[in-house]
């Protein structure tokens, strides 16, 4: 990566990409895993790239971390133990040590490189890190997943694309792992991609979690530096019928503003379900 544009060219959009203007680049190296890049763009900020994809960008991350973790948390009626599978930002983290009802967060991240590279150039994100609710753990995710029973509330994975490191996180064995780890009433979200250039692997995702949850719903975001600037979350809930799309819990107006929620609220929560036709029609079962 020079100057000029980065652009995020892969086979999971094909035929199409974004590009960011590039002011420096600040950080290269390989990790035991993956390519770290940090680049300093024009005018989004700070980006995070890993193996070419871009994981976030200073000036948008905040709608993807808010939903990938409000959703959830606030679809259960009394999130106390929660789980973050990948996440090495530290935005999630950073998210879920808001609610209120938290008292213990467990992160499981593969890539020791990713935290320390956030650490260093990313501290909006790696202020995450610093909850004192949070423990730490530097593994495998679905390695985690097999030796965790019946421990957590709230499951949130926040996983690279299925290439690479996290290509088991996507499988119906790993949501099985995640129906294991979870207590009565548990909820599960995952990273799910978008329904304009992945529809068939977001299907396929949703009906490896349905193999396994009794509810099981894709919910919506938007998040322009993420292709087709669209994202979204496949969230599970282990009883059937429960009602995902309205929220159990709701922050106050001034939780809102002191926490700095600056994209999750009540009502978008209930309309980050609601899809499409054409989306609707492949997604519902
Ligand atoms: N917070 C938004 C950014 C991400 S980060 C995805 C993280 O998942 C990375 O830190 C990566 O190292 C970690 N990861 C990948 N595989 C595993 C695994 N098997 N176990 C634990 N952690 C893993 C998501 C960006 C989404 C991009 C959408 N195009």
């Amino acid at each position: 990566i020079k100057k000029g544009y980065f652009s995020e060219k892969n086979d999971l959009w094909p035929g199409q990409c974004f590009s960011l203007e590039v002011k420096e680049v600040l950080h290269h190296e390989k990790s035991d895993f993956q390519d770290i890049v940090v680049l300093k763009t024009k005018n989004h900020g700070r980006a995070l790239i890993l193996d070419g994809i871009i994981q976030c960008t200073e000036h948008d991350e905040f709608a993807y971390q808010e939903m990938i973790s409000f959703l959830p948390l606030c679809a259960h009626e009394n999130p106390l133990k929660v789980l973050i599978v990948g996440g090495g930002d530290g935005g999630v983290a950073r998210e879920v040590s808001k609610h209120p009802n938290v008292r213990e967060i467990v992160q499981v991240e593969i890539d020791k490189k990713v935290i320390d590279v956030s650490k260093q150039y990313l501290p909006f994100m790696s202020l995450g890190f610093s909850s004192p609710k949070l423990a730490l753990k530097i593994c495998d995710g679905f390695e985690y997943m097999r030796k965790h029973k019946n421990e957590f509330d709230v499951i949130i994975t926040d996983s690279s694309d299925p290439i690479g490191p996290a290509v088991n996180l996507f499988t119906t064995s790993y949501f099985q792992l995640l129906k294991e780890a979870l207590k009565p009433n548990g909820i599960v979200c995952s990273q799910a991609g978008t329904v304009w250039s992945q529809l068939a692997h977001v299907q396929d995702t949703l009906t490896n979690c349905r193999r396994h949850f009794g509810t099981v719903k894709y919910a919506v975001a938007s998040v322009p530096t993420y292709p087709t600037g669209q994202i979204g979350f496949v969230i599970g809930a282990l009883e059937s019928n429960a009602n995902l799309d309205v929220p159990k819990f709701k922050f106050s107006e001034e939780e809102v503003d002191t926490l700095r929620l600056r994209y999750y609220n009540e009502k978008l929560h209930t309309a980050s379900f609601v899809l499409p036709n054409f989306a609707k029609k492949i997604l519902d079962t």
